[in-house]
């Protein structure tokens, strides 16, 4: 619809995944609404979009199907037991200062915990968020969802080529020549990233899809390495293990910019193909076909996700990526290296503005003597030097730290929903129920709000301005497209007033403000000024130079530079070891929890579409193949009951030849199918990611398929009351 005089155009960044399509709004200014979206023109997404950019908007209009807007701030005056009340700002902000000072003056400040948010809020709260725990509380107990997602990513990669981040750009991804794909399932997480690994096929790549299911990548793939789940390690060793015994290896790239090789062998020479054949169930021969494929071009790429990194031997995994790319000179030209597609929006943001317990925005180490004094002084406060809690531990700081000393008191949460998102739910919310002041700021109601002492509601993406960081390094504008409606505030102001209240003073008027104190401390993102990000429509860091002429950087380590202290890559890896909790007498099948396409992740917002939630709804769906579905006598569409040592849900089974025999498949999206209720806790010792994709279950038929319905239409209602809806269901 084109715009008349009264109607305005807006273009800002889509809220969903990190892809960072580029979206434009037609509104009705008078009305405060939204007319029509398309997608336009953006250096990641050409002029597509998904689903989710298409309709995932409608839940500015507020639909109430699972859950509503939160309008205004809420408090319990009178302790746990007491309801939420609405009051006004300033006693909510008296109240959340109040209580977390006398947290910090009875327990100090690490007994208190900041979680910052990867979704709508954008970089410039994220930066005051991990200012206001570090300067004003006094901790670096600050961390968000990466924790949970690419942490592995992050550490794996560090120890080896010195960056967190994918080497390349995603534009880049349809002109490699080989893609090897493992653990990641674009179509459904990425889906215009998906699109340029189509294009790639289109252009001769060869691709090969390591995925114990058969996804859409997979179905396209030359290669389809379908190996059981949790065997990673065994099957990236084993390619080392060829690409050397056949010497496939790039000799030069490895003496020029590499080491720590031979300890690397050590480890790599036990790994032949016979060998992973037996922990994979891949044939020796597919295995030989991906090395000598993969190392036959500089134009190879490797992209991973979830199904690399939520393992306790995620970590590994990353480092043994890293190095097959070292191996054959696959980093620092165009087209080639690792790509670690950040999942969120501003998950890769969020990680720039140092909301993580080790690191000040543009990873600045908190236990380097000069980054503290330089931060100290800028923002005239005494900084910890000690590292802080990851978010996942902070079950083991509350329920089972017996010391009082020791534990975690307070817990401040903005744009996130661990009652859903973290694993063991059980446990999580003792753990919440147990801490002694909880702060939520969200948008919507959300399982976690329902545990909070203090309610603090925001502003949501589409009611205002900012920066996200696609996954590939890119900073692109967000914009307000509506007015807010509703007693709620900007994020960013919402955490000033808090630190205000408690004595350490944030004043700022716009989001431009925040950024440039953020850039000038951040040298690597010293040159994305917002005047040159709307010029260039995105900076991909790093951009040290705010000229004109230092435009951003497409890839990393052009050369093959290595981002480590002395530029060069380093070797890493490990033997193959179990997951934490195998299939046994009891608990008989392996649960692995994926993603639905139309559906983001908690979907307080994309259940409030009205358009993707009538494409699917609670209860979610199983997937089970047709042989386990014969012996246990469920048919398509059944619901089930599916349990762990930790918890029991309802879902539907999805009977599918695409997953194998003795593994099932859950997505995460759900919230009467919460697969967290029968997720295991068990952590990555070096990243503290959880092993959302491996724990042992049962899966059992209902007889009564009638009582099942009814129950679930009852979980449902339940829900919605507890969300405070009282409009009826729609259609
Ligand atoms: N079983 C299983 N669990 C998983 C995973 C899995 O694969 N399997 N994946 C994990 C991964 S990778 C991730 S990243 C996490 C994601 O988990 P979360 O981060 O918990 O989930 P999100 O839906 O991204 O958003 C969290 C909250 O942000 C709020 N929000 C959105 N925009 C705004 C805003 O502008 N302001 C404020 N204040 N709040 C806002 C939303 O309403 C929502 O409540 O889940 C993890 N959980
Ligand atoms: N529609 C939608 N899009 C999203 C999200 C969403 O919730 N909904 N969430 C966003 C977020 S937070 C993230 S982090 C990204 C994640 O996006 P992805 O990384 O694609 O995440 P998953 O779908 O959880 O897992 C990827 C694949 O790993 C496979 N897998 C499981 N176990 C193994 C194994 O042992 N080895 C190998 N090789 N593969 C295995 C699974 O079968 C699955 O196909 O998506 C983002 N995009
Ligand atoms: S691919 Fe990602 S960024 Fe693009 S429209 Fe879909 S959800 Fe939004
Ligand atoms: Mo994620």
């Amino acid at each position: 619809m084109a715009a008349t005089n009264s109607l305005k155009e807006i273009q800002t960044t889509c809220c969903y995944c990190g892809a960072g399509c580029q979206l434009l709004f037609t509104v009705d200014p008078a009305a405060n609404k939204i007319l029509d979206v398309h997608p336009v023109q953006g250096r990641t997404n050409d002029d597509k979009a998904c689903l989710k950019g298409w309709y995932g908007w409608d839940y500015l209009n507020d639909p109430q199907i699972i859950t509503k807007r939160i309008r205004e701030p809420m408090i319990r005056k009178h302790g746990k037991q007491s309801p939420l009340e609405v009051v006004s700002w300033d006693e909510a902000i008296k109240f959340v200062a109040d209580n977390l000072t006398k947290i910090k003056q009875k327990w100090g400040p690490d007994s208190i915990l900041g979680a910052g948010s990867a979704r709508g809020p954008g970089n410039e709260p994220n930066y005051l968020m991990q200012k206001f725990i570090r300067a004003c509380i006094g901790t670096n107990n600050i961390d968000h969802c990466a924790r949970i997602c690419h942490a592995a990513s992050v550490a794996g990669s560090m120890q080896t080529i010195g960056e967190g981040a994918m080497s390349l750009s995603i534009p880049e991804i349809e002109d490699a020549e080989v893609i090897f794909n493992i653990g990641y399932n674009a179509s459904a997480s990425h889906p215009i990233v998906s699109r340029r690994i189509v294009r790639a096929k289109e252009k001769g790549c060869f691709i090969i899809c390591a995925d114990p299911r058969i996804t859409e990548t997979a179905r396209i793939a030359d290669l389809h390495l379908q190996l059981k789940g949790g065997t990673n390690i065994a099957l990236t060793n084993a390619m080392a293990n060829v690409i050397v015994n056949e010497g496939l290896q790039d000799v030069e790239f490895m003496k020029a910019h590499t080491k720590d090789f031979d300890a690397f062998w050590e480890i790599v020479k036990d790994y032949t193909p016979e060998y992973s054949a037996k922990i994979t169930g891949l044939k020796p021969d597919d295995i030989r076909l991906a090395a000598r494929k993969y190392a036959s071009s500089k134009h190879s790429v490797i992209l991973w996700g979830m199904g690399v990194t939520q393992f306790s031997q995620g970590v590994e995994v990353v480092k043994s990526c890293c190095s097959l790319g070292m191996l054959t000179g696959n980093f620092g030209h165009y087209a080639c290296g690792t790509g670690p597609v950040r999942g969120q929006n501003n998950v890769q943001g969020t990680c720039d503005m140092g909301v993580l317990p080790n690191v000040y925005p543009g990873y600045q180490s908190v236990t380097d003597p000069k980054m503290q004094e330089k931060f100290e002084k800028a923002w005239g406060a005494k900084l910890s030097n000690k590292v802080g809690l990851a978010l996942t531990r902070v079950p083991e700081r509350v329920v089972h730290e017996k010391d009082p000393a020791k534990q975690i008191h307070g817990y401040y949460i903005f744009g996130e929903d661990p009652a859903q998102s973290d694993p063991d739910l059980e446990e999580l919310r003792e753990t919440l129920d147990k801490i002694d002041f909880v702060v939520c700021q969200d948008i919507f109601w959300n399982k976690t709000t329902l545990h909070a002492d203090a309610i603090l509601p925001g502003t949501a993406w589409g009611e205002h301005d900012g920066v996200y960081t696609s996954s590939d390094r890119g900073f692109q504008r967000i914009r307000k497209v509506v007015e807010p409606v509703g007693n709620i505030k900007d994020d960013w102001e919402i955490i000033s007033l808090v630190s205000t209240a408690m004595g350490y003073p944030m004043k700022y008027n716009n989001t431009e403000e925040i950024w440039n104190e953020m850039i000038d401390l951040s040298p690597k993102f010293t040159g994305a000024t917002y005047e040159k990000i709307a010029r260039q429509g995105s900076v991909q860091w790093p951009c040290w130079d705010k000229g004109p002429q230092d435009k951003g950087t497409m890839y990393l380590h052009e050369g093959g530079k290595f981002a480590t202290p002395d530029g060069i890559g380093i070797f890493k890896t490990s033997p193959y070891h179990d997951p934490t909790e195998v299939e046994n007498k009891d608990f008989p099948l392996t649960l692995c929890t994926v993603r639905e396409v139309g559906h983001y992740s908690v979907r307080t917002m994309t259940g409030n579409c009205r358009m993707l939630r009538n494409l699917e709804d609670e209860p979610g769906w199983l997937e089970i193949n047709p042989a386990d579905a014969t012996v246990l006598g469920i048919s398509h569409k059944d619901i089930v009951r599916i349990s762990s040592k930790r918890g029991k849900v309802l879902t539907r089974a999805n009977v599918t030849e695409r997953v194998k025999k003795g593994a099932v498949y859950m997505t995460y999206q759900w919230w009467i199918g919460a697969c967290n209720e029968l997720t295991i806790s068990s952590l990555d010792p070096s990243s503290s990611t959880p092993e959302y994709k491996y724990c042992a279950c049962k899966v059992e038929k209902i007889g009564d398929q009638k009582w099942a319905w009814e129950e679930v239409g009852r979980q449902y209602a339940d829900l919605r009351t507890q969300m405070h809806i009282n409009k009826e269901l729609s259609a």
